[in-house]
């Protein structure tokens, strides 16, 4: 039995500063084949081209906002929501994680009642003026949430907000001052690295599957949630993090059991590293996808994938 799923690219690398990230849709398509070994089909919807692909903004107020070329998001946006429409669920591919505004927007407009799984080393909670870095894909679940209003201020385009109770957050280890005090004043539920490191991730899993109880579910899983020895290819890496091993558990304990309609896979950048580090970096992206949505295939670990397929695979990019 095979599974089909929708692939749509963004192909943004606007909400950072690091370039490669518009070419990690080119490079994951290189790998196709590979998943199709695995039991899973494409439906290739294409890529929503980088906006303002020559200028790296920063964001540090809401005035900033407007050097944005937002008619790319508000297109993904809507290319998401059409997608979401049928019957088979959704892969969008980055970017950066200013993607999530687009794809977990459109989730949460046609799943009121669905939980977003936001799985990051980071907790993408900032407002312009609150942001260290002035990196929009720091901001984009502060626009989601509508923080201070900035969703219905600025993204009218976004039909609605996303309830803190239907967030979920895990792996995070890298919180500002602004986000840890927004975390706790909305209630979000989070599970921090630490807190996966002392309850395990089994524990963690069952809880979540507890909360979300087989409603639609949309995960936006950012790579640099994984521990940079396992995937060093991304811009902005934390030390430490989740290993293999979690995402397998992660994988088998709750995205396999559960209703997930869309993920998002983000900040894999094929331009960072040296081509084992890309390779490794892709194998660790395209293990959670398949525990994601190929319910038939067995959890497999790092490991047996990287004996099983031929390097030359990988080292295309
Ligand atoms: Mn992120």
């Amino acid at each position: 039995m095979r599974t089909l799923i929708n692939f749509l690219g963004m192909s943004f690398e606007v909400g950072q500063y690091k370039s490669g990230l518009d070419q990690s849709t080119k490079a994951c398509r290189q790998f196709f084949h590979y998943l199709k070994d695995q039991g899973i089909d494409f439906v290739d919807h294409g890529d929503i081209q980088n906006p303002n692909i020559d200028q790296k903004v920063k964001i540090y107020s809401d005035s900033d906002l407007q050097s944005i070329e937002w008619s790319r998001y508000e297109a993904a946006y809507i290319k998401a929501r059409e997608i979401l429409s049928t019957p088979y669920p959704l892969l969008n591919w980055g970017g950066d994680h200013s993607i999530a505004l687009a794809t977990a927007g459109a989730f949460t407009s046609k799943n009121p009642e669905g939980y977003v799984i936001w799985i990051d080393a980071h907790a993408d909670l900032n407002l312009p003026e609150h942001s260290m870095s002035g990196n929009l894909h720091g901001m984009p679940l502060a626009v989601l949430l509508n923080l201070n209003g900035i969703r219905t201020k600025y993204f009218k385009w976004l039909e609605c907000s996303l309830n803190p109770a239907k967030l979920i957050y895990v792996g995070l280890r890298d919180v500002d001052l602004f986000e840890k005090n927004a975390i706790e004043s909305l209630g979000i539920k989070t599970f921090q690295y630490k807190d996966i490191q002392k309850s395990g991730m089994k524990a963690v899993a069952e809880e979540i599957l507890v909360m979300t109880s087989g409603n639609p579910v949309h995960v936006s899983f950012d790579i640099d949630s994984v521990d940079p020895r396992f995937a060093p290819s991304t811009g902005v890496p934390v030390k430490s993090g989740l290993t293999p091993n979690d995402l397998n558990i992660l994988g088998e304990e709750l995205l396999k059991k559960s209703n997930v309609r869309s993920l998002d896979i983000v900040e894999v950048n094929p331009e960072l590293g040296t081509s084992s580090q890309v390779e490794r970096t892709f194998l660790i992206a395209f293990n959670l996808l398949k525990s994601v949505f190929n319910n038939n295939y067995p959890g497999d670990n790092y490991d047996g994938i990287s004996e099983r397929d031929s390097r030359e695979q990988f080292t295309q990019i």
